[in-house]
């Protein structure tokens, strides 16, 4: 009985200490709704009218982890209202990054694997978010612009931490909190095992 109790407890706390990830900056497409998080952009199936002009060059994506470690990446999209995943695709690498609390993530379009956005474009960034309870997406409806000024952005992180091998298997490396993307570009592979492929395949295409 004590057991059971003890399990219940847990099971309990863990249901309440439960958190996933919120994108502030480009605003999402709607308020977080942490229950519909594991899925196509937070549930927020279809495009909106709250866009933000985000630079082609130098862009950043700031967020709060509640998650102690977890792994990421980018997706994007050129549709004009894209309501699946089918109408993302990936424009770097996964990385890994530990800490909860703020980070400041850079997003330059101009040098990911994006080809063909322009100014004045129209499209939708979605981030997919791994803390350890599964894959959990959010999306953000942005204007390319490169006149997007961002300086009044709030940009800092938690930790400087950019991987790690705490985990299973997620090997090590090393890098500056700026260069989070490009220097964890390694872990690709064993990321893409460690999230489970499976789920990754309509994704990456
Ligand atoms: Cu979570």
């Amino acid at each position: 009985m004590k057991a059971v109790l003890s399990t219940l407890i847990v099971l309990t706390f863990g249901i309440l200490v439960d958190a996933h990830f919120q994108i502030a900056f480009p605003g999402p497409r709607g308020p977080f709704v942490e229950p519909a998080e594991v899925g196509f952009c937070d549930g927020f199936t279809n495009v909106t009218t709250n866009r933000t002009d985000f630079p082609l060059s130098g862009g950043i994506v700031t967020l709060n982890s509640e998650h102690p470690s977890w792994t990421a990446a980018f997706f994007i999209s050129t549709v004009a209202n894209p309501n699946n995943f089918n109408n993302f695709s990936q424009v770097n690498s996964f990385f890994q990054l530990t800490g909860e609390g703020g980070f400041c993530l850079p997003l330059d379009l101009a040098s990911s694997n994006a080809t063909g956005l322009h100014d004045g474009q129209n499209v939708t960034i979605q981030m997919i978010f791994n803390g350890g309870d599964g894959n959990l997406f959010q999306c953000s409806d942005v204007t390319l612009r490169s006149t997007a000024n961002i300086s009044s952005v709030p940009c800092t992180n938690a930790t400087n931490s950019t991987s790690s091998s705490t985990g299973s298997g997620s090997g090590s490396g090393s890098g500056s909190g700026s260069g989070a993307l490009s220097s964890a570009a390694s872990f690709d592979m064993k990321l893409l095992g460690l999230l489970g492929v499976v789920s990754l395949v309509p994704l990456v295409l």
